[in-house]
């Protein structure tokens, strides 16, 4: 099946290896995935695949990401790897929707850059009336009917830190924080209207998205092919989108330029960004991203495991610095956000003192599936010393967060309370 090809940059890839990006705690092998994964291996002296003894320091306050194309000011944002966390603090004032400056970014590999004017989707596969693929150009998309949402973008791995942190346990995988989440509005068309219009028909059960950003090596070495994970047809009808706007202005080219899936309320790694193409099967289609990766292995998981995990969970975050430091007989206001990819947050409770008493939360929002609400309670601190804080939330299926996550080996879906720390001076 033939594809359009994605235009890798590689002038910024060469600059980030003659940059301060090294310096950053960037890991050998992400660096080697990174290269593999680019064709430059053989173009790069090896003493650059060397890490440097000793870490220059930070010259300046803007850190690069391995392939990430925005700017990545350090008040916003935290580089693990490939990828960069937003930090809680900032998205403080930040209103509902976070600015695209603000958003998170996850990359398995590296942002390409592709020219919309070029770009294609092709929709393809035995689930189809006819056997030849059909094409989309983006002018195409954007003459069928519009439709805008607001959902959230969620990383299945957001919180997994925690599993350790607060719970002691080792899993693998990025350790994030709380801040592998975003919230848009998002303009596109629905992924029903495009199947629709490319000939679906009654024997098709699942589709498969599938990214023009480069094939993903793991750091082990082997290529997993291009990022693409199937998605059962009865969510592809449902609410999902083929997003070409994010808050009002065209895709950037982090978030999946020119064309992205969007599916509200589920895993990240279901929205695929830069897609290419999306196979539409009459039997279950599988990818490493939905039978590896992406469902919950472990002790508690006998049996290979869950099935794919498909909704995020619940979580609260307050948006406050770690161990922020609060002056004492002085008027606080707490603020946070709380989210569940099952439905909209109804309630939220907020303790001070490590759990041991609770007060409700005011809401400012809304409660919004796939979305969040943002909440305030206010604090006046009388003791100086380390106060615990933390923040509960109840959604519209009842569920509330529990005190712990039960693990599993990759650390998906953390959805305990998060115990966070500040000192009150
Ligand atoms: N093509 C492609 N799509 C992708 C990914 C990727 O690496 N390549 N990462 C996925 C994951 S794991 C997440 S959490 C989200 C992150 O979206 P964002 O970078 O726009 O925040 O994109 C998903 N879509
Ligand atoms: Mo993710």
């Amino acid at each position: 099946m033939p594809h359009p090809e994605s235009t890798y940059d590689r002038r910024r890839l060469r600059q980030w290896l003659a940059g301060e990006a090294r310096a950053d705690g960037v890991a050998r092998r992400d660096l080697l995935r990174l290269l593999a994964a680019a064709g430059l291996t053989a173009a790069v002296p090896t003493a650059l695949a060397t890490p440097p003894a000793v870490a220059a320091p930070r010259t300046n306050a803007t850190a690069t990401a391995p392939g990430i194309v925005k700017p990545l000011p350090d008040e916003w944002f935290t580089i693990r790897g490939t990828n960069a966390e937003t930090k809680f603090p900032s998205l403080a004032g930040t209103g509902y929707h976070t600015p695209v400056d603000h958003f998170f970014v996850r990359n398995h590999t590296a942002t390409p850059v592709l020219d919309a004017e070029t770009w294609k989707l092709t929709v393809w596969g035995d689930g189809l009336a006819h056997p030849e693929p059909v094409e989309f150009t983006l002018d195409e998309l954007k003459r069928l009917p519009a439709t805008s949402r607001t959902a959230f973008v969620e990383c299945a791995g957001n919180g997994r830190s925690f599993f350790a942190t607060q719970q002691g346990q080792t899993v693998s995988g990025t350790a994030w924080t709380l801040g592998a989440i975003g919230t848009a509005h998002w303009k596109g068309v629905r992924l029903a209207e495009v199947l629709r219009r490319a000939g679906l028909t009654q024997r098709a059960v699942d589709v498969l998205p599938r990214g023009l950003d480069a094939e993903y090596v793991t750091a082990d070495g082997t290529n997993l092919g291009r990022v693409r994970r199937p998605l059962p047809l009865s969510k592809a009808l449902d609410d999902v989108l083929l997003a070409y706007e994010m808050n009002g202005e065209p895709l950037p080219a982090d978030h999946g330029h020119p064309v992205r899936v969007l599916v509200p309320g589920w895993v990240g790694i279901a929205s695929i960004k830069w897609v290419g193409d999306i196979e539409v099967a009459a039997q279950p289609l599988y990818s490493p991203w939905n039978t590896d990766f992406y469902r919950l292995l472990g002790d508690a998981y006998p049996d290979g495991g869950s099935a794919p995990l498909t909704h995020q969970t619940l979580k609260s975050a307050f948006e406050l610095a770690w161990n922020a430091d609060l002056p004492a007989a002085t008027d606080q206001r707490l603020t946070g956000r709380s989210w569940s990819g099952a439905g909209g947050v109804v309630r939220v409770d907020v303790s001070t003192d490590g759990g041991t008493t609770w007060r409700r939360a005011r809401l400012h929002d809304a409660p919004r599936r796939a979305g969040w609400v943002r909440w305030s309670t206010d604090w006046r601190p009388t003791t100086p010393g380390t106060y615990t804080l933390l923040a509960r939330a109840t959604d519209t299926t009842g569920r509330s967060q529990p005190e712990t996550t039960v693990p599993n080996t990759q650390g998906y879906l953390f959805d305990a309370v998060v115990r966070h720390p500040v000192q009150v001076v």
